[in-house]
């Protein structure tokens, strides 16, 4: 601990926090964290630490170098599963964040907006707002982390994207489900199919129980608790499933499209 100490500067300075962490990992793990990015988002979702001062980045590092089995185990299985938290813990407010700001979020009618389902499934109909309602809905608390080095905790209600992709009849074998979302300059994102059935992977309809508003992405956005937060597209307008590798706004600029860990 005291070694870790001495390697911080007040104030935290994350490229070195990153650096430092890398330094304490067991081989393998560092070796997948370098591949997928080793950011401070990755590092925030792997310890379940946020780091918003010095105290909070020692305890990172702690935990880092404690890495132990279960770490192994989360950054090694796609299917392991994201911390889930209290309500007492959801952070008030909740951040917005887009490419934007929220003035020029998309402002999206509910009686005009169909969700489109293409690519391969059976079923390839348009879904309106009152037929996905109408489906069987969870509540989550988990924490969202964003690359840009914040995260906050937050209650999302919705399908399971799992349960969805049964209904359809989507092809479970192939890679993507690729998301296109309705920001005035587009933003869309490809998930890989197993992220996709991931049990806490969901379509969410409501943010701390009331409808999703505006700025967390109404009618409809998509959460994957297990990944970075830019891989939870709002205000989506399509999804297809695809063999096909079609980017994503965020991927495009070199971000992992994993984004993980
Ligand atoms: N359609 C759309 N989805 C998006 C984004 C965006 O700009 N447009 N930003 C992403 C990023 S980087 C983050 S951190 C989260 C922010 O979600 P929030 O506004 O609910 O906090 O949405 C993600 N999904
Ligand atoms: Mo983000």
């Amino acid at each position: 601990m005291g070694r870790l100490r001495n390697l911080l500067i007040p104030g935290v300075d994350k490229t070195l926090l990153v650096r430092d962490a890398v330094k304490t990992m067991p081989d393998l793990t560092r070796r997948r964290f370098i591949s997928g990015g080793a950011s401070l988002g990755a590092l925030t979702l792997l310890t379940g630490c946020d780091v918003t001062d010095q105290f909070s980045a020692e305890e990172m590092l702690k935990q880092v170098s404690k890495f132990n089995d279960a770490v192994q185990a989360w950054m090694f299985n796609p299917d392991a599963m994201a911390p889930t938290f209290p309500e007492s813990a959801i952070t008030k407010p909740f951040p917005f964040n887009g490419y934007y700001s929220l003035d020029e979020a998309p402002e999206i009618e509910a009686k005009d907006w169909k969700l489109e389902v293409r690519g391969l499934v059976e079923n390839r109909k348009s879904w309106t707002l009152e037929e996905l309602y109408k489906l069987p809905q969870v509540k989550q608390v988990t924490r969202h982390i964003c690359v840009e080095g914040w995260s906050a905790i937050g209650s999302w209600t919705g399908t399971p994207l799992h349960d969805f992709l049964k209904i359809v009849g989507a092809d479970m074998r192939a890679k993507y489900v690729w998301f296109q979302c309705a920001d005035k300059d587009g933003y869309n994102s490809p998930l890989d199919m197993r992220s996709a059935l991931h049990a806490q992977t969901q379509m969410s309809f409501k943010f701390a129980d009331e409808i999703l508003p505006r700025a967390y992405g109404f009618p409809m956005r998509i959460r994957v608790p297990t990944k970075l937060g830019f891989k939870s597209p709002k205000y989506v307008l399509s999804m297809e499933v695809t063999n096909d590798y079609k980017g994503g706004f965020w991927e495009d600029q070199g971000y992992n499209s994993f984004s993980g860990s």
